[in-house]
């Protein structure tokens, strides 16, 4: 299996709560390593081109408004097979059907608050790197 990156965000619930080290320590505990983070808080119109792909959605302005209710905290996961490997441990988009033990299912509250982004794909999460990390902020370690 290759060595990929993803991006993750640990949303403005899980900051407001004040486990961003928890959900690292889950990445972590996984071999997945952090090579880039920073805590953003993202204007209206940088949460809406982030998630463009929901625009005609009808959560669209819902999901946009809460991710710019608090400060996320962004960062780029690095081992293998990252990219599902984040997936498996945030679990399900809505924590009721997030299987125990997920970030989700222990974090989350409701499928607007819920806890965590994870890239779905190798090119969604080469473009959600480079829409947090251009240049050369990330390091392979
Ligand atoms: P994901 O975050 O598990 O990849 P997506 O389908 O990409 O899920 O949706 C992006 C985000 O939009 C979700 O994490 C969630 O916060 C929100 N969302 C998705 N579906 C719904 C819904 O049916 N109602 C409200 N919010 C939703």
């Amino acid at each position: 299996m290759a060595i990929q990156r993803t991006l993750s965000i640990i949303k403005p619930d899980a900051v407001a709560k004040n486990v961003i080290g928890q959900i690292i320590a889950r990445f972590e505990g996984a071999g997945l390593k952090v090579v880039a983070g920073r805590l953003v808080h993202l204007s209206a119109a940088e949460a809406g081109q982030f998630y463009a792909v929901h625009k005609e959605r009808p959560f669209f302005k819902d999901l946009v408004e809460f991710m710019i209710s608090g400060p996320v905290f962004v960062q780029v996961l690095e081992g293998e097979d990252a990219i599902a490997k984040n997936r498996d441990l945030m679990g399900a988009t809505d924590p009721k059907k997030a299987e125990p033990g997920t970030i989700r299912a222990d974090f989350a509250e409701s499928i607007d608050a819920n806890a965590v982004h994870g890239s779905d794909a190798p090119e969604t999460a080469a473009v959600e790197i480079a829409f947090f990390f251009p240049g050369m902020n990330v390091y392979s370690r």
